[in-house]
């Protein structure tokens, strides 16, 4: 008898498991060094726990410190110039474009593992220069991209294309973890959906948190909702 109550016990306390504690790690990108040698576009800006997974996303710092200041970055026609970060003081730039070939950057960093089943939402701002320039780098960026978000490789929202030059928005995706593994989280540039002009794309604030209220049930609503969204 005991030994059922304790069984039940057990499975009470596995089904009404807390939350998952993975989280975005730096997701403001206030910390770490970028670039031990000064500012580079030849470089990944990406602080730990960040990493790039293609070509160099470039880190912008307002206070000129470890990264691109306030002026932008010179050899891409000042582009993000005057762009004040989201929240703190930096934030990345990264391009997808139909030149040499067609380049998309992105960048990723992995999280504790999620809870399987359970709802969580990706948020982050969102910004775009697409003032046409950077000519000799993918560009002229004249484009309003999107940011396919991935976890783990599979393609799991994106974030949509800013409605203003050089302004940040909101964006968002809810979506259910598949497994309990280690996340890997990617963040992929992409061309205007609308026009394919090369686009250049700025991400801040970066937060991963579980759904709110979400269970199961609630989870399957959100994701449904985020692929009507996608559609
Ligand atoms: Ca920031």
């Amino acid at each position: 008898m005991s030994r059922n109550v304790s069984r039940l016990a057990v499975l009470v306390l596995a089904g009404a498991a807390a939350p998952g504690l993975a989280q975005i790690l730096n997701g403001s990108f206030e910390t770490g060094l970028a670039y031990s040698g000064g500012p580079n576009i030849f470089l990944a800006g990406t602080p730990s726990p960040w990493a790039a997974t293609n070509l160099t996303p470039d880190l912008y710092d307002n206070t000129g410190t470890d990264g691109w200041n306030i002026g932008g970055i010179p050899a891409y026609d000042n582009m993000f110039k005057g762009m004040v970060a989201c929240q703190g003081d930096r934030f990345i730039g990264f391009a997808a474009s139909p030149a040499f070939g067609g380049f998309n950057e992105s960048f990723a960093q992995t999280t504790a593992p999620l809870n399987s089943g359970q709802a969580y939402t990706l948020s982050a701002c969102m910004a775009v220069d697409d003032l046409g320039k950077a000519i000799p780098y993918g560009g002229p960026y004249s484009g309003r991209g999107e940011v396919d978000v991935l976890l783990n490789g599979n393609l799991i929202g994106t974030f949509s294309q800013n409605t203003a030059s050089l302004t940040w928005e909101s964006r968002s995706i809810t979506f259910i973890a598949p497994n309990s593994l280690p996340a890997t989280f990617e963040f992929v540039a992409q061309l205007d959906p609308n026009t394919t002009h090369a686009s250049y794309m700025a991400l801040d604030d970066i937060h991963l948190l579980p759904a709110p209220g979400a269970c199961s049930l609630f989870g399957l609503t959100g994701l449904a909702a985020a692929r009507r969204r996608r559609r």
